[in-house]
């Protein structure tokens, strides 16, 4: 298939946290009906495709990526049926389900662990990453994403297990044969109920090598992919998309190489890193630098031109709220979310639009008690026991907390925001009343009516697919702005990246049409004003 024939290299896809996004039975929990009664909605947004996050049977420990039987659905989401609704459904406006795959690790109540841990003959225990030792000396000092040691004593066993995020999550053995042969006859069974494609979880780490210290991008990654995509991927046209946070240029050619042999795309993180020190944790606040964001932005726009495939997004159930992160949430909010808008949906890659981001949903700065997710609570907990002053600890969590983006959904000024009739597992944003959907799609000038223009406007110009990158005004501290070009046209994007006026030296966008601006008169100012971002085209 050439580059357009794909239907996901036109394609905009929407990220769902079924925890956040809509309850249908006031236990204060979203669910699969709620996702239903909402379809009409993301049917009006646009887009083509929804990527569920794991709503699959879980002690959630880690809200749902932590999987004990990947062919079942938590009962608190609802049922099998409702799935398979769902997908049909969905289908019927146009748009595909992507389900999350966590194959790095299972929850510890997955059948498979519970008979691993009975013995060391049990014909489950060689699909967990074990090694032999004595209490209170773990194999080696790896440590956990979540905190802690990776290694978790069984005393029944007299044998660590490995596990490298939460101690309840622990590793698969992908070095073993059967758990492969497992994996790879559970996604063809979910690739037969029609659903349209996969996210992998941290694929890059499946390969672990623990006695060398390898989590990440182990030696046998891409056997072990190479031969998941030919087992399970390679019928139909499903999206396939690699999540890696350890990805670079190179790696990603291989994970998107075009002829098909592993995934559709990668979906790589090195832009949301640039803002904290360097070597440090994520914790760890630093000024952004635009001048760096546009050389990494500028690096993989060109390096997987015509030989690899990317994601584009500013958020996901990881990450901070972007107006909040790299915008401005206060006077600005509005022009920064669209600038921000503008910016990456210009470029070449599969945009991707988490669950508010297209109302311009903020951070939320709660107390301590109104934390839920295992990330923050950890974290927490060790820098307090480490005797970081209490306010440095917030304004982290302020600023990165994973919770920032898991609160609910913001649909109308009424109780809950419209997205419960009883009390949320996670807090409401305060600021629903000024931010959320019935508001905004009655204003035409709205975050969501911009973002809904953005994606028609890919549907129409080619030039989004297919144009070459080539960044302007590398160094300006101010603007971040870039062409595209392909047979069919040309494409011209400038954002003020600040909240403060900017010269702009450009001037060709005076002989090309305004696709999109966010101010009323975008393109007429000799001056750029805060935020202000514009598309350009010639051709079509
Ligand atoms: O995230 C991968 C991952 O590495 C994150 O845990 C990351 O380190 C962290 O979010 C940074 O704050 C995936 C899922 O997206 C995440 O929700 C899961 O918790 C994680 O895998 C484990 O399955
Ligand atoms: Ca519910």
């Amino acid at each position: 298939m050439t580059n357009r024939e794909h239907w996901w290299k036109n394609a905009v896809i929407y990220q769902i946290y079924p925890k956040s996004f809509q309850d249908s039975n006031g236990d204060g929990i979203g669910d699969i009906p709620g996702i239903i009664s909402r379809l009409d909605y993301l049917q009006e947004l646009g887009i083509d495709a929804i990527w569920l996050c794991p709503m699959y049977r879980s002690p959630q420990d880690d809200n749902g990526y932590d999987i004990s039987d990947y062919q079942d659905i938590d009962l608190m989401f609802g049922t099998m049926r409702d799935m398979e609704e769902l997908i049909v459904k969905a289908r019927e406006r146009g748009i595909r389900i992507i389900m999350d795959l966590v194959l790095n690790h299972t929850s510890d109540e997955h059948r498979w662990f519970r008979e691993a841990k009975k013995g060391k003959d049990n014909p489950y225990h060689d699909y967990y990453v074990w090694r032999d030792g004595v209490p209170g000396k773990a194999p080696n000092d790896m440590r956990a994403t979540f905190g802690g040691s990776a290694w978790e004593w069984v005393p029944g066993l007299g044998q660590y297990y490995f596990h490298q995020f939460s101690v309840r999550q622990p590793d698969l053995n992908w070095d073993n044969p059967r758990v492969r042969e497992e994996i790879y006859r559970m996604i063809r069974w979910w690739a037969d109920k029609g659903v349209g494609g996969f996210r992998l979880d941290v694929i890059d780490q499946i390969a672990k090598e623990p006695d060398l210290g390898i989590t990440a991008n182990g030696p046998k990654l891409h056997d072990y992919i190479r031969e998941m995509s030919a087992a399970a991927f390679q019928e139909g046209d499903l999206i396939t998309v690699g999540e890696a946070w350890g990805s670079t240029p190179e790696l990603a050619k291989l994970y998107s190489n075009p002829d098909g042999s592993e995934f559709s795309m990668v979906f790589q993180f090195e832009h949301s890193g640039l803002d904290q020190q360097e070597g440090k944790a994520k914790w760890d606040l630093a000024p952004l630098s635009l001048q760096r964001m546009k050389a990494v932005f500028e690096k993989w726009q060109t390096q997987l031109y015509d030989c690899g495939w990317n994601s584009l997004f500013w958020n996901n159930h990881d990450l901070p709220r972007i107006v909040s992160r790299w915008g401005n949430d206060g006077v600005y909010r509005e022009y920064s979310a669209k600038m921000l808008a503008t910016l990456l949906h210009g470029m070449q890659g599969t945009p991707y639009i988490y669950q508010g981001e297209e109302l311009g949903m903020t951070n939320v700065r709660f107390a301590p008690e109104q934390y839920r997710d295992i990330e923050t609570l950890n974290l927490y907990r060790e820098r307090k026991e480490a005797g970081y002053p209490e306010a440095e600890i917030m304004r982290s969590i302020y600023a990165k907390s994973r919770d920032n983006a898991r609160t609910p959904m913001q649909w109308d000024d009424s109780a809950q925001a419209g997205f419960s009739g009883g009390e949320p597992w996670i807090d409401v944003n305060p600021n629903y009343r000024a931010i959320n959907v019935a508001a905004q799609r009655q204003d035409p000038d709205s975050v969501f009516h911009y973002y809904q223009r953005l994606i028609r406007l890919r549907r129409e110009y080619p030039v989004f697919a297919e144009g070459n990158f080539r960044l302007l005004l590398a160094d300006d501290a101010q603007i971040f702005a870039y062409e595209r070009e392909s047979e069919t046209g040309k494409l011209l994007v400038i954002c003020n990246f600040s909240g403060e006026p900017a010269e702009c030296g450009l001037t060709e966008q005076k002989q090309m049409k305004l696709l999109i601006g966010n101010y009323k008169d975008t393109g007429n100012a000799r001056q750029l004003r805060p935020y202000e971002a514009g598309m350009w085209i010639c051709g079509k």
